[in-house]
């Protein structure tokens, strides 16, 4: 558990996890961490590997033994595009390899960098670290999405995290239309120490809300999660429901909710685009969750939703363990998407 707490702690401090290696004290029994535990920038590495391979792939297929001319940029700019980096960006990443380099041959390092540099580019504005407000008690952070875009799961992380920071956590079961997404909280709940404001299935999720908050208020809690059913963006009832938990919750404390999450998995690709697009605008997201990028090919979306859209990405997901949740860094996923 100590080392466990440990990592937890190293984690919120938002370096990569190499760095923090660097400058490390003596290992003793208190800060030592298994040897077999990956670095977080391997593990993002590893995640990210489906993404990066692909791209790797055809970059060696577009520019091995060519010269860099027009056709093998449009090629190059095409990829990108399929990689789903979005058009602004795959048009700007391409200008910018052309740029000095026409009629010579690059290597799939030169290529690589350049890509890795404009991702970074594009990712650092909206690379922002979760702020809790410690003055709120709680800060009040609404959890919103697609069905299975691994909500639940983000809270719990997010609690092991807070907790090892040490939070009082408060969680909400506000998915109240399934008896195992309450169950799957409580579960999260033990595991992490927080306590659990759950009810009855089928009860009200904007009611359930309300108690969760003056609990949380009561305990003088510092963080209350709150988790929701999945929705479909196009189906309208359920975004008004929505809407209506955050009325409510509003109702106990003006402030509140301090943060609306949106978690997106990584795997769906463009639709991503329209999640984004539709929670901002009913749910008023103010940052995103990115999950499953272990488990696609598309990691490149997270590009190109920077672009479109510009809200903060707090942290992504590259796993199911409690520790495969991180503060996002440009840096990091731009250079383990570009493969270098
Ligand atoms: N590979 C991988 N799996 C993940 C990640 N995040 C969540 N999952 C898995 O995705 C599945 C769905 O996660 P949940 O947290 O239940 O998703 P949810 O959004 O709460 O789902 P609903 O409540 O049904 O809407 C679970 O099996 C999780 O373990 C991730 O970053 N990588
Ligand atoms: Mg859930």
């Amino acid at each position: 558990m100590a080392e466990s707490r440990n990592l937890f702690r190293r984690v919120l401090g938002g370096n990569r996890a190499t760095d923090d290696d660097k400058a490390s004290p003596e290992p003793t029994a208190e800060t030592s961490e298994p040897t077999d535990r990956p670095s977080w920038f391997k593990r993002l590495r590893s995640g990210l590997s489906r993404s990066s391979n692909a791209l790797s792939e055809n970059i060696a297929g577009i520019f091995t033994r060519r010269k860099l001319d027009a056709d093998a940029l449009q090629d190059f700019e095409d990829m990108l595009i399929k990689a789903d980096l979005g058009i602004d960006t795959a048009t700007a990443i391409a200008a910018k390899l052309g740029e000095g380099r026409f009629d010579k041959e690059v290597t799939d390092t030169e290529v690589k960098t350049v890509l890795a540099e404009e991702i970074e580019r594009t990712l650092g504005p909206v690379a922002r670290p979760l702020a809790v407000d410690a003055t709120a008690k709680p800060h009040v952070v609404l959890v919103v999405g697609v069905n299975g875009t691994g909500k639940t799961t983000t809270i719990g992380k997010l609690a092991a995290k807070f907790a090892a920071d040490g939070k009082v956590v408060v969680l909400a079961a506000g998915d109240t239309f399934r008896a195992a997404a309450i169950e799957q909280l409580k579960i999260w709940g033990e595991r992490t120490g927080a306590k659990v404001v759950a009810g009855e299935q089928g009860a009200d999720a904007a009611g359930l809300a309300f108690d969760a908050l003056q609990t949380a208020q009561a305990d003088s809690a510092d963080v209350l999660l709150v988790d929701t059913a999945g929705r479909l963006q196009n189906k309208a009832e359920l975004m008004e429901e929505l809407e209506k938990i955050v009325r409510v919750i509003r109702k106990v404390e003006p402030s509140a909710p301090h943060s609306v999450l949106l978690t997106l998995d990584a795997t769906t690709g463009q639709n991503a685009l329209n999640q984004v697009e539709i929670f901002g605008q009913r749910a008023g997201v103010t940052g995103l969750v990115m999950t499953k990028l272990d488990g696609t090919a598309r990691g490149g979306i997270l590009v190109a939703i920077a672009a479109k859209h510009g809200l903060p990405v707090h942290f992504i997901g590259v796993g199911e363990g409690v520790e495969d949740l991180e503060p996002f860094a440009a840096k990091d996923f731009a250079m383990a998407l570009a493969g270098l």
